[in-house]
Formats: C-alpha cells, structure tokens, sequence
C-alpha cells in the first residue's frame, strides 16, 4: 500500500501561461502524477473570454500604475471548473444531490496575501480537490475572491516577502510542498512529523543541523567527530545544540 489506491488530491490551475505548468510533469511530481496520487489539469483562462482579442486585462479604476485582471473570464472560469455556479446553487440544497461533495478551496496568490506555510501545506494536503488561480498584471479585481467566497472557502496567500511577476511561480512552490506530503509520495508512506516548519505539540520548529555524508575529510574539512562516534544519544545532543545555534543565526524568530 502506498497511498495510490487511495482517490487523488485533484488540482486545477487556471492560468494564461498553461505552458509554465509543463515543470509539473518532471521528475518527483511527475511521478506522483503517474502514481495516481495527484490529478493535476491546466486550463487557459483565454478559453472563457469572449471578445476576439480574447482580452483578459483592463486598467484600474481610481487609477494607478500598470493593468489588472477583468473579473468575467475568472468569474465563469471559476464557476466551470470548481463546481457549484450560482444558478446551480439555487433551488434544491447542494447537499442533497446524489453525490454531491463539498466545493473545492480556491488557491489565490497574491502579494497583499497572508503567508503560506507549512500548516497549509499540511490541511490542504489532507483536502479532496484545490483549485489555483495565478494572476498576472497587478492581479484580479478584488470582486472575484469576494464572489468566490460566497460558496468556496478562499485562500489569498503570498509566498514570501518578495514581489514576483505573477503567481505562476507561487503555484508551482505550493503544489510541490503539498505533494510531498501525500502518502506514497517518494516511495514512503509514513507522514514526515520532525520537519523544521512542522511545530510539535510544544510549538517548537528549529531549523535542522547541518548534514553530512562520505568522505569523513574532504578538501581539509572534518566530519564533525561525534557523528562517527555510534553513540547515538550523544548524536542527538549535539544535533540538537546545532540546531540551536543555526537557528539563533538564521531565524531568531522562530526561538522562544
Ligand atoms: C501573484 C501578479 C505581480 C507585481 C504591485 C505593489 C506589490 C502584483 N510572494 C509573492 N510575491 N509576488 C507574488 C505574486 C505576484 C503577482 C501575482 C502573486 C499576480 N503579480 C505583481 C506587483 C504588484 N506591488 C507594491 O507592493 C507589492 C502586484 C507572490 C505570491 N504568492
């Protein structure tokens, strides 16, 4: 058993760039993909616009530097792929259809975002289907998260204090910190508890101590002694005091 007969996590991304998501076919999440752990479709936003120019931006009102995105093409693309467009939704409840399920979480990018971490990876992970939304321009209008929260739960979340081109880039970091952790991913079903960014019970999340493999001397450096020792306690101990320092150097926020 490897996780691969359980149902896929389904992704879908709605993009005007399909062709940047060819990264997801290679190597690791390639091979979750063939493994039946991840249904991953790409759609062309394009493909929900109506004019001959196929037009997906507009300035924005009040002005301002640079375009956004208009929100029809994202309002009808949402509604198609995640399910649940809102003449669907009146009459008889959504839950009483026959196999009906919940709505997908809708992934927005974004810089005004909250940030993404190893906790949503972790929930996220554990969902039956996401749908993400990467923006180019300046982003969408802010109509399209407010109209899609009405019968989706919507993430507006930004991957790191930095400013990309658009949120192709930030989709591609998500699903692969959220493949990782689906059973079977690598070969190995267990669920990875001791990971830095994974807080346990006591809220601690240090950073990890630095790695080592053969040759024990290379270009005059020295494998620390003890990790040849074969005293496993003392092994521990000094990890852990490594880990301390390494983190006090990096990332003092992460310390008590
Ligand atoms: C999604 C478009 C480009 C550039 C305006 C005004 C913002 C948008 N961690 C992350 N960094 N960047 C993104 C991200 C960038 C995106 C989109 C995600 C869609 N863009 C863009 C500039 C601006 N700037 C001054 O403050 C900064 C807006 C991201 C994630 N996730």
């Amino acid at each position: 058993m490897t996780g691969a007969d359980a149902a896929p996590l389904r992704i879908d991304v709605i993009t005007i760039f399909p062709a940047y998501f060819s990264v997801l076919e290679v190597s690791l999440l390639g091979k979750a993909r063939e493994r039946g752990l991840v249904d991953v479709r790409v759609h062309d936003l394009r493909n929900w616009t109506e004019d001959v120019h196929r037009t997906v931006d507009d300035s924005p009102y009040g002005g301002g530097p640079g375009m956004l995105m208009r929100p029809e093409p994202w309002g009808k693309a949402i509604d198609e792929v995640a399910g649940g467009a809102p003449q669907e939704a009146e009459g008889r409840a959504l839950d009483d259809v026959a196999g009906a399920s919940s709505p997908p979480r809708l992934v927005i990018p974004t810089p005004s975002g909250r940030l993404f971490t190893q906790q949503d990876a972790v929930a996220w992970a554990q969902d039956e289907r996401l749908v993400f939304a990467p923006a180019r321009y300046e982003g969408i209008d802010a109509r399209v998260a407010a109209d899609a929260s009405r019968r989706m739960p919507v993430e507006e979340v930004s991957i790191g204090d930095y400013v990309l081109a658009g949120g192709e880039a930030a989709v591609v970091v998500m699903i692969e910190a959220i493949a990782r952790l689906l059973p079977g991913f690598m070969g190995n079903a267990e669920s990875p508890v001791t990971e830095s960014f994974t807080p346990d019970a006591g809220g601690a999340a240090l950073l990890e101590a630095p790695a080592y493999t053969r040759p024990a001397s290379w270009r005059g450096l020295d494998v620390p002694e003890v990790l040849l020792s074969g005293d496993h306690a003392a092994v521990a101990r000094w990890r852990e005091e490594a880990a301390r320092r390494r983190t006090a150097q990096y990332r003092p926020d992460l310390l008590d």
